[in-house]
């Protein structure tokens, strides 16, 4: 029997950030020095380093910071998705109700770009997401993306996890919530002239659920900074939970005590709710969630309990009602 043993450079999540080839020493001790957030035992030769930097991203003053090195405690067994395919392929209905908005969300102004936070703070602040993101422990994770509309994709998004913001933040013992706005920009986005929809864009977790270590914010896509499409400069990503909930190009976060009202709950809150966690067995009002398409292989595949993250998450929700509504 012939064994087929994959080398390092033959399995799929190598694909991610295919541009990168050689280890630039420096980042790799500075990579080092963040120690806490890199996985105990992981192997730096897996990781991806930077070259220089193209010119038309000579405006973005972070692409220096990219690719950041992988943190290997995410593995993913599925195939990454590729960049062409998650690039065109969106959901961003600022710029438009169908999948082939990339071209016009290149419209999107993301600099300058100052994000607020407010609400239940020690104090309100606005700060430059130039200076933000310096301050944050900047990592590669490959997660999967599972949209309600039973296709998914998997992604290698660069960016910090959310609870480095939330500390940054300094909310006070009595919020519970966050609550995310994406950017109103009704010069460069269309879609707000459609005035049935309830703009901004919105999106809210629980703290606990803000604090969970899978909860992300992606600054980059595929070891570059991320495109307009997919939600520069800022966007959520909550893997265990459906692709609505993964609100773009954020410009404030609020801390609440009460639960944030989202965009598709608004419009819908018997098809949309507040938790929207992966659950293959309850059903969308209108369709099965038991299978998924991937958008790289076209393949048919089983979709899982919190997107295969249970082993993460299940324990925030143990206190719940397991019903119909926690997946929803
Ligand atoms: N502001 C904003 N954020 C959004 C959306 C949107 O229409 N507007 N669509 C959501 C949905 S339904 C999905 S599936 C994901 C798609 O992210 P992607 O284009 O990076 O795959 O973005 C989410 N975030
Ligand atoms: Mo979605």
């Amino acid at each position: 029997m012939l064994l087929k043993v994959k080398r390092g450079w033959e399995l799929p999540e190598s694909q991610a950030t295919p541009e990168s080839v050689f280890i630039a020493r420096r980042r790799l001790v500075k990579a080092l020095a963040a120690g806490p957030i890199l996985a105990a035992g992981s192997s730096v030769a897996g990781c991806k380093y930077a070259f220089g930097t193209a010119d038309d991203e000579a405006a973005d003053p972070t692409t220096d910071l990219y690719p950041a090195m992988r943190n290997l405690r995410y593995r993913e067994e599925r195939e990454i998705t590729p960049e062409d395919i998650a690039t065109t392929y969106n959901n961003f209905y600022e710029f438009g109700s169908h999948k082939r908005i990339s071209k016009a969300a290149q419209k999107l102004k993301i600099r300058p770009w100052t994000v607020i936070f407010d609400g239940l703070v020690e104090q309100e602040m606005q700060v430059e997401f130039d200076d933000l993101i310096r301050k944050m422990p900047l990592q590669e994770r490959v997660y999967r993306h599972r949209c309600v509309e039973a296709w998914s994709m998997v992604v290698p998004y660069t960016g910090f996890p959310l609870s480095a913001l939330v500390e940054f933040a300094k909310p006070k013992a009595e919020a519970k919530y966050l609550r995310m706005e994406t950017v109103s920009q009704p010069e460069t986005m269309p879609g707000l002239k459609q005035f049935w929809y309830p703009w901004p864009y919105t999106e809210g977790l629980t703290l606990a659920e803000a604090n969970n270590e899978l909860a992300f914010i992606a600054t980059g896509l595929y070891g570059k900074p991320i495109v307009k499409q997919n939600g520069a400069p800022l966007r959520l990503a909550v893997p265990w939970k459906y692709g609505f909930k993964h609100v773009k190009s954020i410009a404030r976060f609020t801390f609440t005590d009460e639960q944030p009202v989202s965009f598709w709950e608004e419009l819908q809150d018997s098809e949309y709710g507040f938790w929207a966690n992966v659950n293959p067995e309850v059903s969308h009002p209108r369709w099965s969630q038991a299978e998924e398409r991937d958008i790289g292989t076209e393949e048919k595949i089983p979709t899982e309990l919190y997107n295969g993250y249970a082993e993460y998450v299940a324990e925030l929700y143990k206190d719940l009602p397991q019903d119909r509504s926690l997946f929803m």
